[in-house]
């Protein structure tokens, strides 16, 4: 059978939605996906900076198994997740912006923005472009809510600026930790993190109390 012994191929996927400390959250707890990065992207400017950002908007740049997470998935969670900046014109840094890798992902991207539209008495001001070239942000953003929690980087070795940028163990407990993602996915995944009981019952206790709180940016 063509394909079948085919090693899976990641995917990459870019959303602006807002502030990227978010975004971060909500894509690192998605099942199949494997690692999360934010930063800039979408303008011209070179080497932008969080306060040299120029033309750019704030992005997380994810790295998905197309087997277990479809484009159309990460759309659906990109669609739910916007506190502003649908239909509200806003400063570029936090606008909404989807930038497509490839020719499906750009053709599933127009459709999900007209569905959107249909459901929004206002203007969608979602932009949809070519993905050109992505900035990765300062070490201090990447993981940003996991990295209060010293005690948990400490037991889990998670304890440098590579690992908090590439890991995907620090991307689930960057989202988790935040409460992001539901109780049954977080019950689903907890015993497959391969954290000891101590670090998962501290993890499970974060998760439960900012479930209702919102992903404060
Ligand atoms: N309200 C936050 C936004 C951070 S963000 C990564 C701040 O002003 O620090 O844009």
């Amino acid at each position: 059978m063509p394909g079948q012994l085919e090693e899976i191929q990641p995917k990459r996927a870019t959303f602006g939605m807002g502030c990227f400390w978010a975004g971060d959250c909500l894509f690192g707890v998605l099942p199949g996906v494997i690692r999360t990065c934010v930063g800039y992207a979408g303008g011209q400017k070179e080497s932008p900076t969080y306060r040299a950002i120029g033309d750019h908007t704030e992005v997380v740049d994810v790295e998905y198994d197309p087997n277990l997470i479809s484009y159309a998935q990460l759309l659906a969670l990109f669609w739910q997740n916007h506190e502003y900046g649908v239909t509200t014109k806003i400063k570029r840094q936090y606008m909404s912006l989807i930038l497509y890798h490839d020719e499906e992902q750009k053709s599933l991207a127009e459709k999900s923005r007209e569905q959107e539209q249909h459901k929004r008495t206002g203007l969608v001001l979602t932009e949809i472009r070519k993905f050109e070239k992505f900035y990765p942000a300062e070490d201090y953003h990447q993981k940003y809510r996991l990295r209060n929690h010293s005690w948990l980087l400490e037991a889990t070795g998670l304890t440098s600026n590579e690992d908090l940028r590439n890991s995907p163990l620090a991307a689930k407990l960057n989202g988790y930790i935040a409460g992001a993602g539901t109780t049954e996915q977080f019950e689903k995944d907890l015993p497959t993190l391969g954290l000891s009981e101590k670090t998962a019952q501290y993890l499970q206790k974060h998760m439960i109390e900012n479930q209702y709180n919102g992903l404060y940016c």
